[in-house]
């Protein structure tokens, strides 16, 4: 699977005992990340069965066909019989049969075998009255015994003319699993069969290539061929890695850097090659790989895509890239990819940002929710407001313009209009909280006096030896961070430095580093130790938590403490960080604190730079609403209508400057 490049995603597909080929560095997205497994299980017996399979039926189904073909007069028919175990079930009404033999002239029935059992039985079908040659004559005793024959039932019959059909289907389907090729390999989150390997493909992008990377970068021509390294990019951790050429000269680069294996693999869109890339100067082999066109408009950018499946690793992916550029590729700029499939009109804006958030995402959760944003449902209901809000402005301009010539128009209809558009943005930005909440994850500082327990609580949560722990107080110097998913909200925690007075000039400085956690942290973890009880110092420590800043009073060291009930009352959560008792208690806790429920439902969010116009779109409807109140000209009214307008254009995409589009692309890693 080439899915986004995402560890939380790659990580959660052990059932499909897969693997992951590429990089998973956190911190260096790439635009696509890839899981491998073996297609065929069965190797050879699968097609062999289904070939088995086929024969078979076609031979069953013959000899069905061979029971039909002997209908003939003399014989009688029994019908609702399967063919192949024909007589015995009819015995006995072979004999009664051939005990009422006709004495005269017999029917012989025209006609299909059912029509003529009808006719026999007189209640349909057409019949004639002929003198069977061989046939007893009138008034002449029964001769030897007729020959019994069954018909096939009704569902039989059916199956029997569809027999080569279905022999056909078969056959075809196993010679297809037996060679493997002509597979079409579909593009876009769908599953595709490549050789032996089952490969989907999800355009995807992501934030940055580094923490740190972003730099801002002009839009560029739109009619080169661009080229980047599509997977995260760290030394040793992937087994494959894929460049990604688009523009018009990426078919033309791709038959100039990469040679087919043997003659009979042709250039086809949607089709992989197996074979060599080279360096096209030499003739140097850079590279055993895959490679797989996709011609326009049927690719991520809607241009000729080609991308180069390499080993992984640092300097072979280089090389092929390096390749792809001396062959006449420019390298991409950050976000590239995705602004050409944007300019395409293969995405809008708010699908271009979910895709960013999906590769950016730290818990499944979050995936979830970005891909939520990718089906363009957000962008479809933005726009919806954008047209309800254009439908009045169009009215209040008409009467600017030609007040004479239209009938008067209502203020009220128009406030409700505009009301109605805020009600449905004000809806969306309640949502987003939930949303924000899963994006950006929480910020958790745990803080208290020296060795109270804080360090072995993150090691608990963390489930890993994070942070040393002793019983010397003052253990923690620096900050140490853990990232964590509870319940589906990405959060990073933060070891402190125990905060009290002290000479140590290393304590002090990490004393200093705890305070600014403090200040910074969305929600804060105060650990006191129950055996010491609630002490003056906690009760200072708690006074500098910021207002606002949810907190979570934890007493530790519960297993220690067998009756200090009144600095019980202190805590919301008492634990054991030793023995893990009350940490489900402590997770539901900070979870609760930050307004997070147990199910975050999620919905298509807004990102933050949506919230924000969303916001001002809301803000200028208001003003809307205020110049209706003070019954001023239609004029007064255009202008923050036109305003709001312009702002949902922004956040789809139909009405944004060149300027902004860049910031957002910019914000991409190089290769998505
Ligand atoms: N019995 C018991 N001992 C605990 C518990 N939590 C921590 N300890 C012990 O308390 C001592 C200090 O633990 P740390 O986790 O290093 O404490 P700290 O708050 O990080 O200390 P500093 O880094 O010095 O600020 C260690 O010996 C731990 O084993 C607990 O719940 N029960
Ligand atoms: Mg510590």
């Amino acid at each position: 699977f080439f899915s986004m490049s995402n560890r939380a995603r790659l990580e959660e597909m052990p059932m499909l005992r897969a693997y992951s080929t590429t990089a998973r560095a956190p911190g260096s997205h790439g635009g696509l990340g890839s899981v491998s497994y073996w297609a065929r299980p069965f190797g050879i017996l699968l097609p062999l069965l289904l070939l088995g399979t086929g024969l078979l039926m076609t031979a069953v189904l013959s000899f069905g066909d061979a029971q039909r073909t002997r209908w003939q007069p003399d014989t009688l028919l029994v019908a609702g019989v399967l063919p192949t175990r024909p007589l015995q079930d009819a015995g006995h009404i072979a004999s009664k049969a051939n005990a009422h033999r006709p004495t005269s002239a017999m029917t012989v029935p025209k006609g299909t075998p059912s029509q003529a059992l009808r006719a026999r039985q007189g209640t349909a079908g057409s019949t004639t009255q002929a003198q069977v040659p061989g046939a007893p004559g009138p008034g002449q005793p029964s001769q030897a015994p007729y020959p019994l024959r069954a018909l096939p039932s009704h569902g039989w019959r059916l199956v029997e003319r569809l027999k080569w059909v279905l022999a056909a289907v078969l056959l075809l389907f196993a010679a297809r699993c037996g060679t493997g090729r002509r597979m079409p390999v579909l593009q876009h989150g769908r599953a595709a069969i490549a050789g032996s390997e089952w490969v989907a493909m999800m355009a995807t992008s992501a934030e940055v290539n580094a923490p740190g990377d972003t730099q801002e970068q002009p839009l560029q021509s739109a009619h080169d061929t661009i080229a980047a390294i599509a997977t995260a990019v760290a030394a040793g951790a992937g087994s494959v890695a894929i460049v990604r050429v688009s523009g018009p000269r990426a078919l033309s680069i791709g038959q100039k850097m990469f040679k087919p294996a043997g003659t009979r693999q042709k250039w086809e869109s949607h089709r992989v090659l197996y074979g060599h890339v080279l360096k096209s100067a030499t003739g140097e082999v850079l590279d055993e790989a895959l490679l797989l066109f996709m011609q326009a408009p049927r690719s991520f950018t809607a241009e000729d895509v080609v991308e180069f499946h390499c080993h992984g690793g640092l300097v072979v992916v280089q090389q092929v890239l390096l390749e792809a550029l001396s062959c006449g590729a420019r390298l991409a700029s950050p976000g590239e990819f995705t602004q050409r499939a944007f300019l395409n009109g293969r995405l809008d804006l708010t699908q271009a940002e979910a895709l960013a958030d999906i590769i950016s995402a730290r818990s499944a959760q979050g995936v979830q929710l970005a891909l939520s944003g990718l089906d363009g449902g957000l962008g479809k209901a933005i726009s919806n407001m954008r047209s309800a809000l254009l439908d009045q402005l169009a009215e209040m301009e008409a009467r600017i313009d030609f007040e004479e010539e239209c009938p008067p128009l209502d203020g009220q209809a128009v406030c409700a209009a505009l009301v109605d558009v805020r009600t449905q943005l004000e809806a969306m930005i309640a949502d987003a909280a939930g949303g924000q909440l899963l994006r950006d994850g929480l910020r958790v500082a745990i803080i208290g006096p020296p060795n109270v327990g804080k360090s072995s609580l993150l090691n608990l949560l963390s489930k890993a030896e994070r942070a040393i722990v002793t019983d010397v107080p003052g253990t923690t110097r620096d900050l140490v961070e853990s990232e964590l998913v509870i319940k589906g909200v990405p959060v990073t925690l933060i070891d402190t430095a125990g905060i009290r007075d002290t000479d140590d000039i290393v304590e002090a400085m990490g004393i200093v580093r705890s305070r600014e956690a403090l200040a910074a942290a969305d929600v804060v973890v105060q650990v006191f130790d129950l055996q010491k009880g609630w002490q003056p110092e906690d009760e200072k420590l708690a006074a500098n938590i910021p207002n606002g800043v949810p907190s979570v009073k934890v007493g530790n060291k519960m297993d220690l403490n067998a009756g200090a009930a009144e600095s019980m009352k202190y805590a919301d959560v008492t634990m054991s960080a030793v023995t893990g008792q009350g940490l489900g208690e402590l997770e539901s806790a900070l979870l609760t604190a930050c307004g997070a429920t147990e199910n975050i439902g999620v919905k298509a969010n807004l990102n933050r730079r949506q919230l924000e116009l969303a916001q001002r779109a809301i803000d200028s409807i208001n003003q809307v609403l205020l110049t209706a109140q003070d019954d001023l000209p239609w004029d007064f009214w255009c202008i923050d209508t036109r305003a709001a307008i312009l702002t949902l254009g922004e956040i789809t995409g139909e009405e944004i400057t060149e300027a902004t589009l860049d910031r957002i692309f910019s914000k991409f890693c190089i290769g998505k």
